[in-house]
């Protein structure tokens, strides 16, 4: 297969709600879609998921949009693809610009899939010779609040939508002593804490109480980039760390794994360069008994269905961070709307990631220019 046409639509997607986490109140959502085809006008779609702002991830929409047109279309250019694996690869020589780099790659699984005839899922099921699942169950991530009660109901209203692992945010000035009167309230849901890199090693006392309450794990407690400070706390912590902004490759998981700085790993495949990479991830994490799972960055309707075909391989079996849509946007991109059902989402069955661009973007994206004709 050889990628000759290519295009990018930017827009904003608008929370129905704003999102709070240590690293800043999201209230609208930029993303790129990128529209990928070969000879025969199927076209492959990704999304590209940096922020607006390098506070969460180095790259931004903006940078990751000049790395795409570049620097890593010229390289996808004229290239005989045999699989999709053969896209990383292909990048290899650009360090870095993971998610740049994992928008692209996913358009390019979506293609293949679609030329297989063959839904996203099934495609990566045999692949990695995972098992895959026709159904999920997924989880939800709320924002933090400015105060108890706000938390406390809005745990209620997702414990009564059915989402049965519920991950709350935490900053630093979160009263951390209140989760031993939350957690007593909703005995049968499974919690974890994220604290998105907002505490230091002088906070290891205050974790430390947090075990008394039951809880699945505390995601990325520390600096972003450090791996020796969370190894550190793990050795003094019984309830699992997970590390999210730590992992960008393989690599990164297996110094955490060599360090001891967490028991598990929040898996976001743009982040880690797409989807041959989480694949990887995924292996090595089954090989030495680090738990993995499907993380979300409120990612539009593509991303959303992309992050579904990686959560249905039978090695994710903790619910991943794919809520349902009717959690996200005020309008989302794609026709289909993900419902929850007993806490569970329904993988798309149709071919590639299974889900249809709604009519005025599938406009919109018809009259952008064809990078790779295009440009002078
Ligand atoms: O830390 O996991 C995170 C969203 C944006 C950026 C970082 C994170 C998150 C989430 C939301 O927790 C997950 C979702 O998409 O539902
Ligand atoms: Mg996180």
């Amino acid at each position: 297969m050889k990628i000759i046409h290519a295009k990018l639509l930017p827009y904003d997607l608008k929370l129905k709600k704003p999102f709070r986490t240590a690293h800043g109140t999201t209230h609208f959502r930029p993303i790129t879609l990128i529209a990928l085809s070969s000879d025969d006008e199927q076209w492959g779609y990704g999304e590209l998921e940096a922020f607006a702002q390098p506070t969460y991830t180095p790259e931004t929409q903006e940078t990751a949009r000049l790395v795409i047109c570049r620097y890593l279309l010229p390289l996808l250019e004229g290239q005989e693809l045999n699989c999709p694996e053969d896209v990383s690869k292909l990048f290899t020589v650009v360090q870095g610009n993971q998610m740049a780099k994992a928008a692209l790659e996913t358009a390019v699984w979506d293609l293949f899939a679609k030329h297989a005839q063959k839904n996203l899922s099934r495609l990566l099921s045999e692949h990695s010779q995972l098992g895959c699942r026709q159904s999920i169950l997924v989880g939800i991530s709320i924002g933090a609040q400015s105060n108890t009660s706000k938390m406390i109901s809005e745990i209620a209203a997702a414990v009564e939508k059915g989402y049965q692992r519920i991950k709350l945010k935490i900053t630093s000035t979160t009263e951390l002593e209140a989760f031993s009167r939350i957690r007593p309230l909703f005995p049968k849901i499974q919690f974890m804490l994220d604290a998105n890199s907002s505490f230091t090693l002088k906070n290891t006392a205050q974790l430390k109480k947090l075990e008394k309450i039951k809880l699945a794990m505390i995601e990325q407690p520390l600096d972003a980039t450090d791996f020796t400070a969370h190894a550190e706390l793990q050795k003094q912590l019984h309830v699992p760390i997970c590390l999210d902004e730590n992992i960008f490759s393989l690599d990164d998981v297996r110094t955490a794994y060599q360090l001891g700085s967490a028991q598990a790993i929040n898996l976001k495949l743009s982040r880690v360069g797409g989807l041959t990479n989480a694949l990887q991830i995924i292996h090595f994490c089954n090989n030495h008994g680090l738990l993995v799972w499907c993380g979300g960055m409120l990612e539009g309707g593509i991303g959303r269905a992309t992050n579904l075909a990686l959560a249905s391989l039978e090695s994710l079996p903790f619910p991943g961070d794919i809520s349902a849509s009717d959690r996200y946007y005020q309008k989302d991109i794609i026709e289909e709307q993900f419902s929850l059902k007993n806490g569970r989402l329904t993988i798309p069955t149709d071919n590639g990631i299974g889900v249809t661009l709604k009519k005025n973007i599938q406009k919109r994206l018809l009259k952008q220019p064809d990078i790779l004709k295009d440009t002078p």
